[in-house]
């Protein structure tokens, strides 16, 4: 890994899961970094999380492996039912995946960047940025810096402050998400012979769409996803509605009964994309760059493949070139967050994954992809032909 003889200095926009990778990657090859986190405290108010091979390689990389073991699993089987009836069960066999809780992974990223030296400054508000390498502060202080990541979500300033057009794509489906206790006992005792430790995707659609997506975070604590079209008000009310969950998803009833108990949030299913990710010295990452349907459950993933590739990008090339750079960067990385983008979205729009086990072929391509690799486009003569 080439790591930078003089330091060079990164100020970053936002302390989610792009801007924390964008900043532990950069610190490790050298950068003095500066994260600005809007909130007033660093956390994570999401629920559930899945990697895959390209975001865990970057964990691995990092070192991060063995303490990411303690608060994660890998469920034995991904399973799909239709009205309950099960459509596949796969075990996903060669892919390396891991689900864990938001939070978790956001205090394992947040501890090692601090570990890594980066500055983290709470109760930061970036409200811009320039070509340059200006970040502007809602405080009225600009900074200067050689990078300016703009990780800041998909209502970024950062974006918007550089005037980049972008195109937003909403679809008719949305979902609330909830962490609650797993109650396997109580589940058990409803369905014995179901194996609670499993992923597994529960879709209705008949006489009414909801979903529920259940996966085991860890030993303790389940992630929920409840998917309904936006225009079901009752579907999509939160707290959710439990008589109507119940009515159609009664062998869920334990845990359904935990997400009344708990905050959360529907959030229609959407795409943004960007007509460039770059200006000058600012790149966006994150759902700042690509926000995207979580069908594939690649958002977090790309976000931390983007971050990470971005700061080799920006490591090796000359501080005057690293506008260059980054344009280069975007040619060669983007095309994979693109199709992984479209895909989600076409999932979305078509319930497709209510088909069963997606996780094969083309559509692993970002599942597999490892972004630690250096040599990974040896041989592909563009990015884009890589399909
Ligand atoms: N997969 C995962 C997920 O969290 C969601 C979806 C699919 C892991 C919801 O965020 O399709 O909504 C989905």
């Amino acid at each position: 890994m080439t790591v930078l003889p003089v330091a060079r200095h990164a100020e970053v926009a936002g302390a989610g899961f792009a801007g924390l990778t964008a900043a532990i990657a950069l610190a490790r090859r050298g950068w003095s970094v500066r994260v600005h986190e809007r909130g007033e405290q660093l956390r994570e108010q999401g629920a559930g999380i899945v990697l895959w091979q390209n975001s865990l390689k970057i964990l691995e990389e990092f070192g991060l492996i063995a303490e990411l073991d303690t608060q994660s699993m890998t469920p034995p089987a991904y399973e799909t039912r239709m009205q309950n009836r099960a459509v596949s069960v796969e075990t996903l066999d060669g892919i390396w995946w891991r689900t864990m809780t938001r939070p978790f992974l956001h205090s394992l990223l947040a501890r090692a960047a601090l570990r890594e030296g980066v500055e983290i400054v709470t109760g930061s508000e970036v409200i811009g940025a320039t070509p340059e390498g200006q970040l502007r502060l809602a405080g009225g202080e600009t900074l200067v810096a050689d990078l300016i990541v703009g990780a800041d979500g998909v209502g970024s300033d950062v974006r918007d402050s550089l005037g980049i057009p972008y195109e937003r794509q909403h679809s008719r489906d949305g979902i609330s998400r909830f962490l609650v206790p797993r109650r396997k006992a109580d589940l058990a005792k409803l369905e014995p012979n179901t194996n609670w430790d499993h992923m597994i995707d529960f879709w209705n659609l008949e006489p009414r769409v909801l979903r529920v997506l259940y996966t085991p975070a860890n030993a303790n604590e389940l992630y929920l996803a409840l998917m309904a079209p936006a225009s079901d008000d009752e579907g999509s009310a939160v707290p959710i509605n439990l008589d109507v969950w119940t009515s159609i998803h009664p062998n869920l009833a334990p845990v359904l009964e935990e997400a009344t108990k708990v905050e959360g949030k529907y959030f229609g299913y959407q795409t943004t994309r960007l007509d460039y990710w770059t200006s000058g010295r600012v790149a966006l990452i994150g759902d700042a760059g690509h926000a995207m349907c979580p069908a594939l459950a690649q958002g977090g993933g790309c976000a931390m493949m983007n971050a990470y590739t971005l700061a080799e990008a920006a490591t090796l090339s000359d501080v005057a070139d690293i506008p260059e750079s980054l344009v280069k960067w975007e040619q060669t990385e983007r095309p994979y967050t693109d199709r992984c983008q479209t895909r989600s979205q076409n999932y979305a729009d078509t319930r497709g994954m209510a088909k069963g086990n997606q996780f094969q072929g083309e559509i692993n391509e970002t599942t597999l992809y490892d972004p630690t690799n250096p040599h990974r486009h040896d041989g592909v003569s563009s990015a884009l032909g890589a399909q």
